[in-house]
């Protein structure tokens, strides 16, 4: 029995991809066994292609793809895939169309969120604009872009829309920053009623002194809407002697008011461990931004950065996790 709301984002997804657990596994959430599914160099010019966003499109599966060129511009590329482990990824950058030539000038793309929402695929990504900060932008066809705006000023990073609106207005997570590699960060929720103002700005949750997820936190894929409210898989970084640990975590967000935390997984879901997760251009580091879910079995797939290099999947099975979750809890 799968805990899913049923409604137009939370649909069947049969051809979901999909390993089931190793048997001598008790992992909550697991690794697929021919990880990493995207290699640094799968286009050209590429340096390395990680935190990375995929969606369920027309037969198969459509993506926003980080890619940092060899210059070490960090942009984004849309990529098709039948199966969502093997991805075909454009090896030209995202051209966006714009109402506004100051929204124009590329300084830096990078870390992706797509969503169905209402009529169309929108895009969050963290925008440079004298100051890294949540660009906005939509697609109908993963061939034509259109940049909408800018959400907040700088700083700010890990934009992540809501799948629906919630009490009549467009919803989103973030974690405002600074300029560099941010030694704090605590996820808000924002509200729009026009995807272009965003205001009435909620704390959600902060990191938590002494774990994995002690210097800052930053919401992952879109949330998932269940019974038990909106799960909310999000990174979660520890400071350790050889720099930061960047992990997974989980916790459930109410319904109606997704600033107020019901449970939070005191242990991390997934921490880097494997070889291409901790050996890369940034070591140590799991990043998720997207995770496909299918109604039906409850099955959920995990896309998530691996050590700022490569592209890795994971799984988990949505009923355990919120079990997880909420025996594990500690607000
Ligand atoms: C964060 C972001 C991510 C990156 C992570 C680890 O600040 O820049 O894109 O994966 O650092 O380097």
């Amino acid at each position: 029995m799968t805990q899913v709301l049923s409604s137009a984002h939370n649909a069947r997804l049969s051809n979901i991809p999909w390993e089931a657990r190793p048997p001598d596994s008790s992992d909550i959430v697991w690794r697929y066994s021919k990880n990493p599914i995207i290699p640094r160099n799968a286009i050209p010019n590429a340096n390395s292609i990680f935190n990375s966003a995929a969606v369920p499109f027309e037969n198969g599966f459509a993506g926003v793809f980080r890619v940092d060129d060899k210059r070490r511009m960090m942009d984004l590329h849309a990529g098709r895939s039948a199966d969502g482990i093997h991805w075909e990824i454009d090896p030209n950058p995202i051209m966006w169309q714009f109402d506004d030539p100051e929204l124009s000038k590329l300084v830096h793309r990078y870390d992706p969120r797509v969503v169905w929402l209402e009529d169309r695929y929108y895009i969050t990504w963290c925008n440079g604009y004298h100051g890294p900060t949540i660009g906005i932008g939509y697609t109908y066809d993963f061939k034509t872009f259109t940049f909408l705006e800018n959400a907040y000023l700088p700083y700010n990073r890990n934009g992540v829309l809501f799948p629906r609106k919630i009490n009549g207005k467009y919803a989103m997570l973030s974690r405002p920053s600074d300029t560099g590699h941010t030694a704090f960060g605590d996820i808000f929720y924002s509200e729009s009623p026009d995807m272009i103002h965003w205001g009435k700005h909620r704390f959600v949750m902060g990191p938590k002194s002494w774990r994995w997820e002690s210097t800052k936190i930053g919401a992952g894929p879109i949330p998932i809407e269940t019974k038990e409210g909106w799960l909310m898989i999000y990174h979660g970084v520890l400071t350790s002697c050889n720099g930061y640990v960047y992990s997974m975590g989980a916790a459930l967000l109410d319904l109606d008011q997704p600033w107020k935390v019901i449970y939070r997984a005191a242990p991390y879901l997934m921490s880097p461990q494997t070889l291409y997760e901790c050996v890369g251009d940034v070591p140590n580091v799991v990043f998720p931004c997207a995770a496909l879910h299918d109604s039906e079995t409850g099955r959920l797939a995990i896309y998530y950065g691996a050590a700022d290099t490569v592209t890795g999947l994971a799984f988990a099975q949505l009923d355990e996790l919120i079990d997880y979750i909420k025996a594990n809890s500690e607000l």
